[in-house]
């Protein structure tokens, strides 16, 4: 699509290669090159790395020798990989993979545990560096940036690619750490296209090579199609995007309904006019945790009790660092047999306190089955406001008081 002033509209997206394992990398060079898988509870084994051999606690300068590292066959309990190295990805373990498979499929990987507030200070510094040679960039998450080139000087030359560079190049210099991006003539296909050369790659895509590169890809790479939409696609045949491209839209409206089915053939041709947004609100923020063994509702109620507790905790205190308020409070509950159910409240005044959130998920709790045991437990605070523009936090009405300690309910 044209732009103004006989510009080519022209759109990255830039996504960090490994990005929680990278980090950690960073801290410990010494494991540059091994698989490294990111993971699982802080153990006290870690503690003891962070400590260093002589514990000092002086966690950036001591060496710690490789074979000091704790190893994935040796990783009790359980829990999902977050990350892997690109070295460990050669063994099949990735993202969302339980540690016992990982386990088996490379039993010497370094397992670390995600160290949140490091992360969050790279992903703050690679923003930084970012906004300061293209400043239209449309924060998606803790990894990734949409960035609009088509003002920024260097934009258009070579189809972006000499702006990409620029941009990798500043931001291994501030951070040490790598980046992939792709340009593409909007998001949809930017943000596909940034996947094309990881890690450390640039991809530059034309709109005329649509058919060529993209359209062989599966359904599942255009960003918005999930598993229930691509087994959907998959039952009709449809597999690959340029399948997808061939069918009519009359057809896809039929069966997707007006607005999905107007949005995948539109997608599946590679149009997209969304604009790089510079300030995206977020709409919900959550906590979630993965137990070490499946807990019941009952039997193991105190401690369920403290992580219900400590979530909420860790939720209002993202909702306070943040300055956003929130109405909608939710909990995911998933049972020892994978098996997942949500529960809703709406509170009359939004909020960021630890102990209304804990309440109004008290209440959902107590709408949710809990015969069988569970793996997992989430809070999400959603419906979000500004504290600043939006409307202000008040005491809470009666009715959303936390109730005292004779409060019914099970943890
Ligand atoms: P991704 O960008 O999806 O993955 P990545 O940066 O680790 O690897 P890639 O080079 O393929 O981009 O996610 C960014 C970070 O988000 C990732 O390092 C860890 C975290 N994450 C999770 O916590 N859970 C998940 O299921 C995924 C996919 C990522
Ligand atoms: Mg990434
Ligand atoms: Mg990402």
């Amino acid at each position: 699509m044209p732009a103004t002033g006989g510009k080519l509209r022209r759109i990255a997206h830039l996504d960090m290669d490994a990005f929680f394992a990278s980090v950690e990398l960073l801290r410990y060079p010494q494991l540059k090159g091994l698989p490294v898988v990111i993971g699982g509870a802080r153990r006290a084994v870690d503690e003891l790395l962070l400590q260093g051999p002589d514990g000092s606690g002086g966690r950036e300068r001591c060496f710690i020798p490789v074979a000091d590292f704790p190893l994935l066959k040796d990783y009790v309990g359980r829990g999902v990989i977050t990350t892997a190295t690109y070295a460990a990805r050669q063994f099949g373990v990735g993202s969302a993979m339980g540690m016992m498979k990982a386990a088996r499929l490379c039993p010497q990987a370094i397992v670390l545990p995600v160290d949140f507030d490091e992360v969050r200070r790279f992903s703050r510094l690679f923003k930084r560096t970012i906004a300061e040679i293209a400043p239209v960039m449309e924060d998606r998450g803790v990894d990734e940036v949409y960035i609009d080139f088509t003002d920024v000087p260097g934009g258009q030359r070579e189809g972006g690619r000499v702006l990409a560079r620029l941009i990798q190049k500043s931001i291994f210099q501030a951070t040490g750490l790598t980046c992939s991006l792709g340009v593409a003539p909007n998001k949809l296909l930017a943000k596909m296209a940034s996947e094309f050369d990881k890690p450390n790659g640039v991809a530059v895509l034309y709109e005329h090579e649509l058919q060529q590169r993209i359209w062989p890809l599966a359904c599942r790479k255009i960003n918005g199609i999930g598993p229930k939409a691509g087994e959907k696609l998959a039952r009709h045949g449809i597999t690959t995007i340029g399948e997808l491209a061939a069918c009519q839209k009359d057809w896809l409206v039929e069966h997707f309904g007006r607005a999905t089915g107007a949005w995948l053939h539109e997608s599946a041709w590679g149009r997209d006019s969304r604009p790089v947004q510079t300030h995206s609100e977020p709409v919900s923020m959550s906590r979630e945790t993965t137990f070490e063994r499946d807990l019941h509702a009952v039997r193991d109620r105190r401690e369920l009790g403290a992580i219900f507790t400590s979530l909420c905790e860790q939720v209002a205190a993202d909702l306070q660092r943040k300055g956003y308020v929130g109405r909608g409070i939710g909990i995911k509950l998933r049972y020892a047999d994978f098996s997942t159910v949500t529960r809703d409240h709406t509170l009359a005044v939004p909020t960021q306190d630890a102990a209304a959130i804990r309440h109004a998920a008290g209440l959902c709790l107590k709408r949710a089955p809990l015969t069988q045991r569970l793996r997992l437990l989430g809070v999400r605070v959603g419906g979000l406001s500004r504290l600043d523009n939006g409307p202000r936090q008040t005491p809470p009405s009666s009715s959303d008081l936390p109730a005292p300690a004779s409060q019914p309910g099970l943890f």
